[in-house]
């Protein structure tokens, strides 16, 4: 039997516990002041150098991290040393149970289900979804996404069709409206008691969603340029926060350079997870699926079983 993520949380937090005190049986504490025991926390957030940890009792501390530990990001536990009621040092990352990362550069850690949050305005784009969904694939989490702003569409039946050949593939799509209301209760009751991320574009919705499921956060929102239908880059700092009814939520900035990133061709064939049972039936092993004779996807393709819009997104990004 596999444990949760909140068991083995607990275990190796009793083990932390115990490393601790073995660290300070060990350095004769004798003269040092209460404060500079070991405890184990979580990373809130993390601001350039600075990280804000929060320990056992909710209680939120300013750290700057040892330099020989790993970058550190929400979602992760560590090992810190008070130096007096509100700052501290980092002195031990914990083991991870996964970590979120683009291009090489961790977003968050430790998270169970992250939320793909697209909207009708800034419309969203299949080559960026499928930009995002490869992300998400590689860190090999539950994902589901969230079309926001359905209010706006005059035609949702296309907008459901286009999300189709996500469904199909078994990601659960959910429509929402933060102005309307539309489809907000039910993903409060989705979001209990585990650990979330919402990941997407600037100006999505992803602060005004988070707004909806924690309302005395108040987290700051911003209007979408007129112009260019495009967010502000309201949020700057992925920052972790506790849902009251159970659970936590992830807020992280849209980052602009998505679009950009280079994936290497391995990433992106793990982020097409349907084309995952033909691959092994390709005639060369080293298929890259593009114009290879008896290639097992493009036999997919012919015959319907993989969806002609993403094989395109595949070719575009493995280009
Ligand atoms: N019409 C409409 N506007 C919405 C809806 N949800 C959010 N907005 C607006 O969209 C704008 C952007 O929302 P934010 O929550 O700041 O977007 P974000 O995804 O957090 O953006 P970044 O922090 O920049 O990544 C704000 O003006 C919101 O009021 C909705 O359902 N319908
Ligand atoms: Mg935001
Ligand atoms: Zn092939």
């Amino acid at each position: 039997m596999s444990l949760t993520r909140r068991q083995q949380w607990h275990i190796e937090k009793i083990q932390a516990e115990r490393i601790a005190r073995a660290n300070k049986a060990s350095s004769n504490t004798e003269n040092l002041p209460e404060t500079t025991e070991a405890q184990i926390g979580l990373v809130i957030t993390r601001y350039g150098q600075r990280l804000l940890i929060e320990n056992s009792s909710g209680n939120l501390i300013q750290c700057t991290a040892r330099r020989n530990i790993d970058p550190c990001v929400a979602g992760d536990q560590v090992i810190f040393q008070a130096v007096d009621n509100d700052s501290g040092v980092v002195t031990a990352l914990l083991r991870r149970d996964n970590a979120l990362e683009r291009s090489h550069k961790l977003i968050a850690a430790n998270i169970d289900e992250l939320w793909l949050v697209v909207a009708i305005e800034p419309h969203y784009q299949f080559d960026l979804i499928d930009r995002y969904l490869i992300v998400a694939q590689n860190a090999n989490l539950a994902i589901n996404i969230i079309v926001n702003k359905i209010e706006l569409s005059d035609n949702i039946n296309q907008v459901k069709k286009d999300f189709a050949m996500y469904e199909d593939i078994s990601y659960p799509v959910h429509y929402l409206s933060v102005k309307t209301q539309i489809g907000i209760d039910t993903l409060k009751t989705q979001l209990n008691d585990k650990a979330h991320i919402f990941l997407g574009q600037s100006g999505v919705g992803k602060s005004s969603l988070i707004n909806q499921l924690i309302p005395k956060l108040n987290l700051r929102v911003n209007e979408i340029s007129n112009k260019s239908k495009l967010g502000k880059h309201t949020t700057t700092a992925t920052t972790l926060y506790h849902i009251p009814t159970g659970g936590d939520l992830i807020d992280s900035p849209g980052v602009r350079e998505f679009q950009l990133d280079t994936l290497n061709a391995k990433e992106i064939l793990e982020g097409f997870k349907e084309f995952k049972p033909f691959i092994s039936q390709c005639k060369f092993r080293n298929c890259a699926h593009i114009n290879e004779p008896n290639c097992a996807v493009k036999n997919a393709l012919e015959t319907g079983n993989i969806h002609p819009k993403r094989y395109e997104s595949y070719l575009a990004l493995i280009a």
